[in-house]
């Protein structure tokens, strides 16, 4: 069988969605991490076995770990980042000595993904995940209060932000600053503004060029360990796909993508190619990024985005939205079918990113971590199902 693999993403036992419900749904494999580990320490072997047992006793697959996160060291190419590249090709090794061997990971600074508004309604009854750029520049200017964030941002932007924001109340200002700073995925703790802050300082004394080559250099380091591993790497874009509160995005576009793969050209060195996150920019060519780069595709996240002309989109449901979700699925197909024609059995790894949170999901909404309700994505993963099925058979004839 060479279909895609239908995943989906479980943030482990005190999470709202239980494993047996997604059984249910028709999924095969689940997208999991150890979620309570310190970030930077090695996870341990047992740690790994225990939260494997649990999804194989629901009658599910380990299919991807989402993400093994890297430390900051690392990331700003700290003295002791070696160290913290030693435990990530450790808990690599754990990894693959249990057959996990597919790992998402992301090199964003700060935060994980950023929106403004994580309860959007829209017209149907269901709410979504937002962003809009003029909320952001208000929290960079006047909650944040960036040193000369203003130089950042078209005067007409700074003076709308300004009227945006003294015409919002104190409760809708306190929401916008826990929307964003709610930006980490499996967690419901905020993130702390002045933590935020210094992080933040800290993170915009480094260029572009030098995040890159750090990129580089954590890829050099572990890549050839990957491949003694059979473990493939797939690194997540950037979300959204630029820059936000003036730090420079690293993988959010053909260029920075086509630096990460060729700067250490392995198979193993590969992508989450993840619709959402790309097609939130009009700049990225989705179709091309996949034709181009599809032989170092690893793990597939779909999602579709509602663009706007003021620069902000709302995370649109599967099917509907900006993106042509049926091009980009048949592209994905025929790599796949080009994959499997060359190897033997591949089925990439394919998750329904976030979904809405409708019907049932809205008596639970405190239950799900943001963007990670059960009958919004449930629905998504049905609708792409059904998709894949009319493109395969299309392309076969
Ligand atoms: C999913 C988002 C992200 C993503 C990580 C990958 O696409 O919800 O949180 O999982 O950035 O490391």
């Amino acid at each position: 069988m060479e279909k895609l693999k239908k995943t989906f993403r479980w943030f482990g036992p005190e999470f709202g969605v239980a494993l047996k419900d997604i059984k249910q749904i028709g999924v095969e494999g689940i997208v999991a991490a150890c979620q309570n580990i310190p970030l930077g320490e090695v996870w341990p072997m047992a740690v790994i076995q225990t939260l494997k047992d649990q999804i194989e006793a629901a009658g599910l697959e380990w299919s991807v770990v989402e993400s093994v996160n890297v430390h900051t060291a690392i990331k700003y190419g700290l003295p002791d980042r070696d160290l913290y590249i030693e435990n990530y090709i450790q808990t690599l090794k754990n990894l693959a000595a249990n057959d996990i061997k597919t790992v998402c990971y992301n090199f964003m600074q700060l935060i994980d993904w950023t929106r403004t508004d994580l309860d959007y309604k829209l017209d149907n009854g269901a709410s979504a995940l937002r962003f809009n750029p003029l909320s952001a520049a208000a929290f960079d200017l006047f909650i944040l209060k960036r040193k000369d964030a203003q130089k950042d941002y078209d005067k007409s932007i700074v003076e709308k932000a300004s009227e945006y924001f003294q015409a919002q109340s104190s409760e809708e200002k306190t929401k916008l600053e826990q929307s964003i700073l709610a930006g980490m995925p499996g967690s419901r703790k905020l993130i702390d503004l002045n933590e935020f802050r210094i992080n933040h300082k800290r993170v915009l004394k480094i260029s572009k060029t030098e995040l890159q080559e750090n990129l580089a250099y954590f890829l050099k380091a572990i890549i050839p360990e990957a491949e003694k591993l059979g473990v493939n790497m797939a690194i997540h874009p950037d979300d959204p796909p630029f820059s936000v509160f003036g730090v420079p995005r690293i993988v959010s576009n053909y260029e920075e993508l086509k630096f990460l793969l060729t700067c250490c050209p392995s198979p193993n060195n590969g992508l989450t190619f993840c619709s959402g996150s790309l097609g939130a920019s009009p700049k990225n060519d989705l179709l091309k990024i996949i034709e181009e780069f599809g032989d170092r595709i690893h793990f597939i996240h779909l999602r579709n985005v509602s663009r706007h002309a003021d620069g902000s989109f709302y995370e649109a449901d599967h099917l509907n939205g900006t993106l042509s979700m049926e091009k980009i699925m048949k592209a994905l197909v025929k790599e796949q079918m080009k994959r499997h024609q060359l190897l033997a059995e591949v089925r990439i790894p394919m998750r329904p990113d976030h979904g809405h949170v409708l019907l049932d999901d809205q008596l639970r909404q405190n239950e799900f971590y943001a963007g990670y309700s059960l009958v919004g994505r449930a629905i998504g993963l049905a609708q792409l199902t059904g998709l894949e099925l009319g493109v395969r058979q299309e392309l076969i004839g």
